[in-house]
């Protein structure tokens, strides 16, 4: 990636509730026809341990327990993302994080519609489909919670003439 400052690489994870849905391939699909890159993938059963990694900065809130074990109902799809500003395309594509507030078009818009309040009333996690990082420092550290760098692929797509 040297010499080319906006090429990215994002984590992404879809959660139990596409896995048990069986809307894996459909959100991928999406990614893919973006053009970024897809680096790296593997299913996942998140322990606590790898959740209090991921989900740090949100240890001992109110929603944390509902969150870890919803994270942990079943595997996730833990996947590397590479493109050009792909932290932000990726968080575009994927849309707001409450599914209510999400537009339609994106991912969280089209394939859930729970609001925060609605979960929070029946004492569940919003089941938002997808994780994605926010920023790139942030999606560095957590691709490094997720793979080993040996997992992680390099390999041209074949319109890698309009990106590298
Ligand atoms: P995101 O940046 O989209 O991963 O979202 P956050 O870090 O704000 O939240 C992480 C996860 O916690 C989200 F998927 C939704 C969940 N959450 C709740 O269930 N209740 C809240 O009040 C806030 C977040």
């Amino acid at each position: 990636m040297e010499g080319n400052q906006q090429l990215e690489r994002t984590f992404v994870a879809l959660k139990p509730d596409a896995v048990q849905r069986g809307i894996t391939g459909q959100i991928i699909h999406r990614l893919e026809r973006s053009g970024m890159r897809l680096a790296a993938t593997k299913m996942v059963q998140a322990d606590d341990d790898l959740l209090e990694d991921h989900y740090s900065e949100h240890v001992g809130k109110d929603f944390y327990k509902n969150l870890v074990n919803f994270m942990k109902e079943g595997p996730v799809v833990a996947m590397v993302w590479e493109g050009v500003n792909a932290v932000e395309n990726v968080r575009k594509l994927v849309g707001e994080t409450s599914p209510k507030e999400a537009s339609p078009g994106t991912i969280r818009g089209d394939f859930a519609h729970v609001s925060y309040e609605h979960a929070d009333s029946k004492d569940k996690a919003v089941r938002n489909i997808i994780h994605a990082s926010g920023d790139p420092e942030e999606a560095e550290e957590e691709i490094s919670i997720w793979f080993d760098e040996e997992e992680i692929h390099d390999y041209n797509r074949s319109d890698v003439k309009h990106v590298r």
